[in-house]
């Protein structure tokens, strides 16, 4: 642990302050952080968020039930460096040592996904539970309570039970799955919700139903896409299991409301995904309309039903049909206002326009609104630094832009709970050097994305309580195996051990944090 020391037991020196500030040490006055910001994130601005499948290991151990990703990671040529998940970063048996760094890095919460399978090994609402698994994750929270580090508990982070898709294809069947889905988080609140007071039913929803059923490279891997998957309709399936979450969800929501919180006083929402897309010509209403679509495909398709109008976008229901399932009185009244707060996991921004022109007709496997995307708009202007990661650019100046969106069309308070980055260069082998681990790039990430959020708060208006980056630990990035390092901690997936070296940003952030606090 000898980087830890470097890092962790000496004061901040001038270098440090200079990272910190590079435009002189100490501006304090002049850094965008007012009397709201400190109020509203005093206690709970300081934290990450990780999911189970990408950080436990013990895949089979004490009783856990295989999930779809792990029959995914064990299918040849699903995921590029043909790694598995088996072992991770070995946090099922290390968690102490996790706690014990967030500790070192000023986190007061953390965000971690159940495993249902590890909960409910075959997953239905009428199998045993594992009391292994139970006491597992009891013992993770109550380290952290012991170390003044509050959980926020997601239950669905993409693992569904192996068992319920051997049954009925999981949330292709909304009749069969609901019941399963609502008893699972029955099981969870009653047997963590005296501690836990913090509840995502869903992470990222979108993100779930099109990479499993649209592309296809995420669980369960169907997509119409018959060269590399057996099974799957692109056109239709996506959106069947959009509805299957958003109803579930709302079931889950419900019984939380009703049983559990008069006495366990917690709040409960769902964290949907969402990036920022401008027009690519400014000046053009057709590019200017693609934009706003983007959005709409992305986030309100979520967040309309729960948030807002209670239905589906209507430039949506334009391109998808029938396609799209449609909300009985019942479900629209049940999933409305199901959700405290809104969750946003957020990454990065686009310029777009249209793909298929107007007039001609959008193959209906198209599930993006029909779009074009590039790195730099009209005028050449760059969507951002480039990361180690495609999709991903540092576009701060999106997260601007859509955190006054998603404010202004739904109006709850936010709870950013993803946001972060790759960076280049990460892959050597162990021991990393003093010149990797400082993390600039990711750094600059996190100054600017939160640079970003404090003035929003502060000018905006915002009512935003909460930020987590993405993630504590370099972990299993799903697809991408161990090749998209996100972590603020270097981890050495070679060694048994999985040794930790933390980053310079674990460092940066808890400094910079301290300094706006103390605004
Ligand atoms: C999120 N996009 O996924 C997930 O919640 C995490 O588990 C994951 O490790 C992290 O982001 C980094 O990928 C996303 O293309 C995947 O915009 C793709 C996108 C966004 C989020």
């Amino acid at each position: 642990m000898e980087q830890f020391n470097l890092l962790f037991n000496r004061k901040p020196d001038a270098s440090f302050l200079r990272m910190l500030f590079p435009n002189g040490i100490l501006p304090l006055s002049s850094l965008p952080f007012g009397a709201g910001f400190t109020q509203d994130l005093t206690d709970s601005y300081k934290r990450y968020a990780t999911a189970a499948p990408q950080i436990e290991g013990a895949w089979d151990k004490d009783g856990k039930g295989p999930s779809t990703w792990d029959t995914l990671a064990h299918t040849s040529g699903r995921v590029i460096d043909a790694s598995t998940a088996d072992d991770a970063t070995r946090s099922y048996d290390l968690f102490k040592e996790d706690v014990k760094l967030m500790k070192s890095y000023g986190v007061n919460a953390y965000r971690f996904s159940l495993s249902w399978s590890r909960i409910i090994p075959l997953g239905g609402k009428d199998d045993p539970v594992n009391e292994a698994g139970i006491s597992f994750y009891s013992s993770l929270i109550d380290e952290l309570i012991a170390n003044d580090i509050t959980p926020f508990v997601t239950l669905f982070h993409w693992d569904v039970p192996q068992a319920l898709e051997d049954r009925y294809k999981s949330m292709l069947d909304q009749e069969k799955y609901t019941p399963d889905f609502v008893r699972y988080a029955n099981v969870c609140f009653e047997r963590f919700g005296d501690r836990v007071k913090h509840w995502i039913t869903y992470n990222e929803p979108g993100v779930y139903a099109l990479a499993g059923y649209a592309g296809g490279a995420h669980a369960p891997n169907r997509s119409s896409d018959r060269s590399k998957y057996a099974e799957g309709d692109t056109s239709k399936e996506p959106w069947i299991v959009g509805h299957t979450q958003l109803v579930s969800h709302a079931h889950a929501y419900h019984l939380y409301k009703r049983d559990f919180a008069p006495k366990q006083n917690g709040t409960i929402g769902i964290t949907l995904s969402g990036n920022w897309s401008a027009p690519w010509d400014a000046e053009d209403p057709k590019d200017r309309a693609a934009a706003q679509r983007a959005l709409e495909f992305e986030i309100a398709w979520f967040a309309d039903p729960v948030h807002g109008s209670g239905d589906y976008p209507a430039s949506m229901r334009k391109q998808l049909g029938d396609r799209l399932p449609t909300f009985t009185a019942e479900e629209k009244k049940l999933v409305n206002g199901s959700s405290d707060f809104y969750g946003m996991n957020t990454y990065t921004a686009f310029f777009v326009r249209d793909k298929v022109p107007e007039g001609e007709p959008i193959p209906p496997e198209d599930h993006k609104g029909n779009l074009a995307w590039s790195d730099e708009n009209k005028e050449g202007v760059s969507r951002g630094l480039e990361s180690d990661t495609e999709w991903l650019r540092s576009s701060p100046w999106g997260f601007a832009n859509l955190l006054r969106w998603i404010w202004d069309r739904y109006h709850k308070p936010i709870y950013v709970t993803e946001n972060g980055t790759t960076m280049k260069g990460e892959h050597v082998t162990a021991p990393p050097s003093e010149h990797v681990l400082n993390d600039t790039h990711r750094i600059d990430f996190y100054r600017s994305y939160v640079g970003e959020l404090a003035k929003a708060v502060k000018d905006g208006g915002i009512d935003i309580r909460s930020y987590f980056g993405w993630t504590l630990l370099d972990n299993w990035e799903w697809a991408k195996g161990y090749t998209d390092r996100f972590g603020v901690t270097w981890v050495d997936f070679e060694s048994e051990e999985k040794t930790r070296y933390p980053k310079r940003s674990a460092a940066f952030n808890r400094e910079y944090f301290k300094h706006l606090i103390a605004q």
